[in-house]
């Protein structure tokens, strides 16, 4: 009879450790908490803002292109291994979705209608 209640206060035991290790919160590191980056693109004539500069965002951080431009044209993002495009049309503050960049690396964004770079997405 004590070898029972020895044996039961064991089950006991091994069921309270286990629940206490459930529930545990997630740490975050999905990007999902990240604020959205916005990045302003602007297309006037030949000038484009901005022209090559690096723009730093986090990995996993969900990010927006808002573009402004006087005459359609298409955007560029050479992400890997998914490239993504983007039309805009004459007009002000047009936003696009882009895909979350899953791992430290950098991203070249151009401009295919002035065939330049207008920035470089450096996610860490
Ligand atoms: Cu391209």
């Amino acid at each position: 009879m004590r070898r029972l209640v020895a044996a039961l206060a064991v089950a006991l035991l091994g069921a309270l450790t286990l629940s206490a290790c459930g529930g545990g919160a997630s740490s975050g590191t999905d990007g999902s908490s990240l604020p959205v980056k916005k990045i302003d693109i602007t297309f006037k004539g030949s000038d484009m803002t901005p022209n090559g500069s690096q723009i730093d965002v986090q990995v996993g951080q969900p990010i927006e292109f808002v573009v402004t431009a006087d005459k359609p044209g298409e955007i560029h993002v050479h992400s890997s291994p998914k490239e993504q495009k983007f039309e805009y049309q004459a007009g002000a503050d047009q936003t696009f979705t882009v895909d979350p960049i899953p791992a430290p690396t950098q991203v070249t964004v151009e401009s295919h209608t002035l065939d330049r770079v207008l920035f470089k997405l450096v996610a860490r």
